[in-house]
């Protein structure tokens, strides 16, 4: 069994590295970067079309997309980040879903406007536009996180790990969760796992 993991630990490949950690599989890690000598490359593009990170390559089984790959990983090793049963299953589905289109999209934009573009290219405006738009989805995750502490079967699954990875993005704006308290404890309590403390290391910050 040959298991290839590409992207470099500071990219979205991240979640994927933390949940082979948790999961103590055994795989092979190609440091894939970005621009034309990484994702990029005409070689890489015979992985990906799309020229991103992360992929997989399970003996043939070629995924993209890093929450995809989280619930492929965790099915396929099984224990207790892996859905129990169908409805456990639906549920880390629909919370990997919500993770990217109610928290992702404007957490990215929001990273990208306060710390990753150069400074004379950062709009405070689309910060303040994201921020405002997460308040919704942000109230609903307080409330139920209050009530069941974690998003499926009330234990640490790949769900959790998947949202964790979205809410990241938040990192240079704590202000964002600073008001929801069982978020936050929640959020840091993910990051402060064993396993996820030894694929943050991989990022070298
Ligand atoms: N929805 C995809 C997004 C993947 C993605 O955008 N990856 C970035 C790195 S975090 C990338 O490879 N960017 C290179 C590029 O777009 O040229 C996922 O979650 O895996």
């Amino acid at each position: 069994m040959a298991l290839t993991v590409y992207g470099i630990a500071r990219s979205r490949a991240i979640r994927v590295l933390w949940l082979l950690k948790e999961l103590g599989a055994q795989y092979t890690h190609v440091e894939m970067g970005f621009g034309p000598e990484g994702s990029g490359s005409a070689e890489f593009r015979r992985i990906n079309p799309n020229g991103q990170v992360p992929v997989i390559d399970d003996d043939g089984v070629v995924l993209s997309e890093s929450l995809a790959i989280n619930l492929y990983l965790a099915k396929k090793f099984g224990g207790p980040l892996a859905p129990a049963d169908l409805g456990e299953d639906g549920r880390m589905t629909m919370w990997a879903l919500w993770s990217v289109l109610e928290i992702e999209a404007q957490a990215a934009p929001i990273m990208y406007n306060t710390s990753f573009y150069p400074p004379e290219q950062r709009n405070p405006a689309v910060v303040e536009a994201a921020i405002a738009r997460l308040q919704a989805p942000l109230a609903v995750l307080e409330a139920h996180l209050s009530a069941h502490g974690h998003l499926v079967g009330g234990r640490f699954t790949v769900a959790d790990l998947n949202l964790i990875g979205c809410l990241f993005y938040l990192r240079f704006t704590p202000q964002v969760l600073a008001e929801r308290p069982a978020t936050l404890a929640y959020y840091q309590a993910g990051l402060a796992r064993p396993g996820a403390r030894a694929a943050f290391a991989l990022r070298g910050e």
